[in-house]
């Protein structure tokens, strides 16, 4: 990691410190099933970096919140994210063994458990935005709201199902952008204007700048995440667990090249920052999370 990364590093670890506790005691509320509740703890608790939690208390600090008002919204981003890993692993989908150094939910539990644990992780996200203390029942329907269609079929799930119709297929760069803005942009999208939704009046104009932001970003986190895979694999398209010629999925560098990969990585990163321009020093964390997302090294 590089000094750019350090601010962001130092950033995400006081996200982690205030919303695992309280994810944890989400989880932890009288279930009738102690299987099930291990399942989604093992989820949830288990690694991961919470860069979605870090964006989104990062935009309501960017504008003028108390970091308070954010936690549930950051929980609940982090349960849709939780939930949308086990289902990809399943068999059924990518069929993955590992997560986080881990064996992924089924492998640890059983199938029929990791589907009914991402299907809890899910609808748990929803409990902790309708019962959130700090909010109005506006904000609190407008999140509902916002977190449904970035996370279903106009988001990461309609995503998902680009991503599945497409294996096998030579898609354009144009596609590419398309399927990674619905599958990963979304939310990525949702966690920074939920973030900006805990202030109760904020403007038009700042809403629109943050998800320009975040826009950019979830691009830029994909191009990443293609890049990571070569140094992981030396393979321009293939994928990380589980590999299968038939499965290859188009990436960044199998469209444009590792040059031209690096290329939109930085411009992106460029586009992301330059719309925060209108904001203050209130939004040093994104500012800050945007250097992690291009240089992180997991
Ligand atoms: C199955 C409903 C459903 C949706 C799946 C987002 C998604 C759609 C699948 C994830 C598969 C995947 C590995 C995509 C690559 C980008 C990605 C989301 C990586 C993991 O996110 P990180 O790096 O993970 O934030 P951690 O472990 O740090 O939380």
């Amino acid at each position: 990691m590089t000094d750019s990364t350090s601010p962001a590093l130092a950033y995400l670890e006081h996200c982690r410190t205030r919303i695992d506790h309280e994810l944890a005691q989400g989880i932890q509320q009288a279930s009738v099933s102690d299987r099930l509740q291990e399942a989604m703890r093992y989820s949830v608790l288990g690694g991961g970096k919470r860069i979605r939690p870090a964006l989104c208390l990062a935009a309501a600090r960017a504008v003028g919140s108390l970091e308070d008002a954010a936690v549930a919204p950051a929980c609940s981003l982090e349960l849709i994210h939780a939930y949308s890993l086990v289902h990809d692993d399943l068999p059924a989908m990518d069929d993955d063994d590992l997560r986080r150094g881990r064996p992924t939910a089924h492998i640890a539990f059983d199938e029929a458990t990791a589907i009914l644990a991402g299907d809890a992780l899910q609808t748990l996200a929803f409990t902790l935005l309708a019962d959130a203390p700090q909010l109005s029942d506006t904000q609190r329907v407008s999140m509902i709201a916002e977190l449904a269609r970035a996370s279903g079929h106009q988001g990461m799930v309609g995503g998902q199902a680009i991503d599945l119709e497409s294996v096998g297929l030579a898609l354009n760069i144009e596609q590419l952008e398309t399927m990674h803005r619905h599958k990963t942009g979304a939310l990525i999208e949702a966690s920074v204007r939920l973030g900006a939704l805990t202030a109760p009046g904020v403007s038009e104009q700042h809403l629109s700048a943050l998800s320009d932001y975040a826009s950019a970003l979830g691009l830029a986190f994909q191009v990443q995440d293609d890049l990571l895979d070569i140094e992981g694999d030396t393979e321009i398209i293939g994928k990380r667990q589980g590999s299968d010629a038939a499965k290859a999925k188009p990436t960044y560098p199998a469209l444009l090249g590792l040059d031209g990969a690096r290329e939109r990585l930085g411009a992106l990163l460029q586009q992301s920052k330059q719309a925060l321009d209108g904001l203050g020093e209130e939004a040093a964390p994104l500012r800050a999370m945007a250097d992690y997302v291009v240089s992180r090294n997991h």
